[in-house]
């Protein structure tokens, strides 16, 4: 308690202003919304409500930029710099992390280990890897050499959501850069501190004017339709649920922008009986819980062989219990606060609608005691619902699982993959042969067996199904923010 007031009285929320041309610039109509506290329900400070004005300077000064002294710079510089924002992300981690928390509801400790080291990770992983990408080369015959070279797409919109605000950014915006581009940033309007701040930061690392710009609002008929529409955007990497992902991809479809697309997911977690029992059960609490259960890759339909069922259930209800939920700055707390009221709404009327398909409440479904203010909501566990239920079939998004009983392995892998869905999936057995007969057949982008989160940034990421286009990581991400030229030379 004592650490957490220190860190109160030294970080304080502010108002957020776009970040455009390397200024923070207010909106020319000086309109303005109220950042809310999950946790409390305070005014955290007022953001700057861009609309179409504020779009057009900012893509007038990335396009700019794109051509400029970003162009000019060696790429040994840009390495440099990209690095740069890394260091400076990790020399004011404390002050990110505790914002990202005030902004979010999330536990200190999770901004702490994951979303603001992994923000700076983003950019040294991209720059190392930047230093060492090729591209291909053929000889046809003896008649001609041809290779490829790399130049960047153009301007790119990064439009994201509010559940791992600046993690979610970085991860668009250090490929963006490594190749290139230059970059205009819709953040999340729930979320808008770490994203105004990563201007100064790319400022303070070296990137140049106009390069990186930073305009906050809302989504339609706002910051977010008018960056989608922009004739001068050239691509769009977009992070949130499916249903906006079609709507941009009408609006990109008028001038063909390329897109990257990372959407909703309802994501199985396979039980087989023969895993380890606590193993599964502590992955598992994570996989449901953490972040609130607001990580689109959250295990939240999960699958139980027959045989472990009771087990598992006794286990996983005894240790669901044990979670605190709470104030982000208590360092106990397990479990902060949903994102907004809207959110909260949302997520409990699905705890409803489980009770309205015949489905059984095991544990949570209400606001815990004694919070009063703030919007949290207990760990939430549903038996009961088979896959004809909306509850197991729709993204909630929130601290909500249901279990459902499984006997054959065909059965499993039958409901695991009946959805519209594909994003991820986790499959915990120790039998070899079964991890990857079962992985080789369910339809998911990542599949983890026997852990779940793991990130490899070299790896491909993403969705299949209506939970993506595309992949991102590593070389996948370059290809999106790249445009390859094959150049044909005659011998
Ligand atoms: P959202 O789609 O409501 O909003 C995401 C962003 O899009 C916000 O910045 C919003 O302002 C903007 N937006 C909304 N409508 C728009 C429009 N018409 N034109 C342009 N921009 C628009 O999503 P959310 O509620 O912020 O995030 C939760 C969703 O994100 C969940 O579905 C979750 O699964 C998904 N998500 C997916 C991944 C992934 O990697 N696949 C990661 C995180 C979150
Ligand atoms: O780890 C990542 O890079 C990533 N894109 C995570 C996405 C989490 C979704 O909520």
């Amino acid at each position: 308690m004592q650490a957490q007031s220190e860190l109160k009285s030294k970080v304080k929320a502010f108002d957020c202003n776009h970040f455009i041309d390397g200024k923070y610039v207010t909106s020319n109509n000086g309109k303005t919304f109220d950042n809310i506290n999950p946790a409390t329900e305070e005014i955290l400070g007022k953001v700057s409500e861009g609309g179409q004005e504020e779009i057009d300077l900012a893509v007038a000064a990335a396009k700019k930029a794109l051509k400029g002294p970003w162009k000019k710079m060696s790429t040994s510089n840009r390495i440099a710099v990209i690095r740069r924002i890394g260091d400076i992300i990790l020399e004011r981690k404390d002050e990110l992390a505790h914002l990202e928390s005030l902004d979010t509801g999330k536990p200190l400790w999770l901004s702490n280990s994951l979303d603001i080291p992994r923000a700076a990770y983003n950019f040294h992983f991209f720059a190392d890897y930047l230093r060492g990408l090729g591209t291909e080369a053929y000889q046809t015959d003896d008649q001609a050499i041809n290779y490829a070279i790399r130049r960047p797409v153009g301007v790119v919109a990064l439009i994201n959501p509010w559940n791992l605000p600046l993690l979610l950014l970085t991860w668009k915006l250090a490929p963006c850069l490594a190749a290139g581009n230059t970059a205009v940033i819709k953040p999340a309007e729930l979320t808008p501190m770490t994203a105004t701040l990563l201007g100064e930061i790319c400022r303070d690392a070296g990137v140049p004017d106009g390069v990186v710009n930073i305009v906050h609002g809302f989504g339609p008929d706002s910051a977010g339709s008018a960056l989608t529409e922009h004739p001068d955007v050239d691509a769009i990497s977009f992070t949130g649920e499916t249903t906006t992902g079609k709507i941009i991809m009408q609006a990109a479809a008028k001038t063909l922008k390329r897109l990257s697309y990372e959407l909703g997911g309802k994501n199985p977690n396979i039980i087989f009986a023969d895993s380890d029992l606590d193993e599964v059960i502590e992955t598992t609490l994570k996989s449901s819980f953490v972040n609130q259960g607001e990580v689109c890759m959250c295990g939240s339909r999960i699958y139980v062989e027959r045989a472990a069922y009771d087990k598992f259930l006794e286990k996983f209800v005894e240790k669901t219990k044990e979670m605190v939920v709470g104030d982000p700055f208590d360092p106990k707390t397990k479990v902060g606060a949903l994102i907004s009221e809207e959110h909260y709404e949302r997520v409990t009327s699905y705890i409803q609608l489980a009770q309205e398909e015949g489905g059984q409440i095991l544990i949570g479904g209400k606001r815990p005691e004694g919070l009063n203010k703030g919007y949290y909501l207990e760990p939430t566990i549903i038996v009961g619902l088979d896959r004809t239920c909306r509850v197991v079939r729709e993204e909630i998004f929130g601290p909500v699982v249901t279990i459902i009983p499984f006997d054959t392995e065909e059965e499993v892998i039958a409901q695991a993959n009946d959805t519209h869905y594909g994003l991820s999936a986790s499959l915990w057995t120790n039998d070899l042969r079964r991890a990857h007969r079962v992985a080789g057949q369910i339809e998911a982008g990542i599949i983890w067996v026997n852990t779940w989160f793991l990130r490899d940034l070299r790896t491909p990421f993403g969705g299949m199904k209506q939970s993506g286009i595309g992949r991102e990581g590593g070389v996948h991400s370059f290809e999106f923010y790249s445009e390859l030229t094959n150049i044909c030379i005659k011998l």
